[in-house]
């Protein structure tokens, strides 16, 4: 049995008082799907398999590098963490697994938060390292790089880390480890671009060797920040070379907010998927640099787009399933209120992307028709998929309008009572 921390009565009333306008509507919308000879039951159905993992950090209010304004009833420890994360998914019913960062949301006993875990209905997406802050008591520094510092004592001491999170990420029931670092240079000539690299290879291929046979690791690149001049693994060049170099599991992972402004993300997904380099994502939204805004809040159409890659590919290739995961940081909003609504943002995407009528974009694109191109991929941008989501969700045991019903189950009001603010909260960095 499930623990919910919202009530199951008022879930089914909310839904209760908008089902039959949500019946009106599907049905107009299965009527027009009907004519393009797409059963709508179907989309559904597909759409309630799209699961998008949730960031430990990312129910915490974040912060910039300036300031953090702590919200009301943060949670306090990966418990209550937890406990968020079993809100959004009871209410959205995309998010069943979380993605913990260690040694953020490091936990004294694994069993103890796995049990829990379970008993909320929450399972273990990939765990995250950090090597790009130096822990409490640590002895030597990342302040000139960890992966790929010069002196092999402080690379060891990186590399011991990402093993140490993989036997914790295995006892979790965890598939994945995701690396990314900080290493760069703020100066031209401060560092060996190939032998920092090299240096790279060899670390990765250390925590490589320590991967269970069943995982997959995710090497995930970021163009700049906190190293402003140059970074290791800076583009989906880099990545997909030192994945290459490491291992068949090791793999690319693409966060949409590290790359330049402009850069066609949508094609990056289809040239690792071309050659099995893609493994996973962290979905997020910018608009000049890494800001880890809300999914779809800036660019829905880009988002659309790397979904029609990623449907596409599906099509060719039935066995890609590469890990989904939110990565951002709330700074103005209610987290949980973001995080519902961005993983349905991501779900709209999805369910966009299988709209597209294939068939008649491959003609196009085969009798060089640039602009029904276009046009095939618009008449299924432009469609109002709402009624399929809200449907998604309510067949599966969630809300049909999610937020609505947070908001009047009253849960954040009822956090700030039993989490006393902690003056000591330490807020997430945007990574
Ligand atoms: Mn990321």
């Amino acid at each position: 049995m499930t623990t919910t921390k919202i009530s199951t009565d008022l879930i089914q009333q909310e839904n209760h008082r908008r089902q039959d306008w949500l019946q009106q509507d599907y049905q107009a919308l299965a009527e027009k799907l009907q004519r393009q000879h797409i059963d709508i039951t179907t989309v559904t159905a597909q759409a309630q398999t799209l699961q998008v993992a949730l960031p430990s950090w990312g129910v915490g209010t974040g912060g910039t590098r300036f300031a953090r304004f702590p919200g009301i009833g943060e949670p306090r420890n990966i418990f209550e963490k937890l406990d968020d994360c079993s809100v959004i998914q009871q209410l959205g019913r995309m998010t069943p697994n979380i993605s913990l960062h260690i040694p953020w949301d490091k936990p004294d006993d694994p069993t103890e938060l796995k049990q829990y875990a379970e008993a909320l209905g929450l399972g273990f997406d990939a765990m995250n390292s950090n090597t790009f802050q130096d822990q409490a008591n640590q002895g030597l520094s990342y302040k000139y790089g960890s992966l790929t510092h010069t002196r092999a004592e402080v690379r060891q001491l990186a590399i011991a880390h990402n093993i140490e999170v993989i036997e914790l990420g295995r006892q979790l029931g965890s598939k994945a480890l995701t690396v990314w670092i900080g290493d760069g240079s703020n100066f031209p000539g401060q560092q060996h671009f190939s032998l920092a690299f090299g240096r790279y290879l060899e670390s990765a291929g250390q925590i490589y060797q320590a991967l269970p046979s069943d995982w997959n690791m995710l090497l995930e690149h970021k163009m700049f920040e906190p190293a402003f001049y140059s970074t290791v693994i800076q583009d989906w060049g880099s990545s997909y070379l030192a994945a290459k170099e490491t291992g068949e599991r090791c793999r690319c992972l693409v966060d949409l907010g590290h790359h330049a402004p402009n850069v066609n993300i949508e094609m990056i997904v289809s040239r690792l998927a071309q050659f099995g380099k893609l493994g996973g994502f962290h979905f997020n939204d910018s608009k000049y640099g890494d800001d880890d805004l809300d999914s779809g809040s800036i660019n829905p159409y880009q988002l659309f787009l790397v979904f029609n890659e990623l449907v596409d590919i599906q099509g060719n290739m039935p066995s890609f399933s590469p890990f989904y995961m939110l990565d951002q940081s709330h700074n103005v909003t209610d987290p949980i209120e973001s995080l519902i609504y961005s993983a349905a943002e991501v779900q709209r995407a999805y369910i966009k992307a299988l709209l597209v009528d294939r068939t008649a974009l491959s003609q196009y694109q085969d009798n060089n028709d640039p602009l029904m191109a276009q046009a095939t991929l618009k008449a299924a941008y432009n469609l109002d998929v709402e009624p399929i989501l809200q449907m998604a969700r309510m067949q599966s045991g969630g809300a049909i309008d999610p937020i609505a019903c947070y908001r009047a189950s009253a849960y954040r009001q009822q956090c700030a009572r039993q989490r006393p603010t902690d003056k000591h909260a330490t807020g997430s960095g945007i990574i």
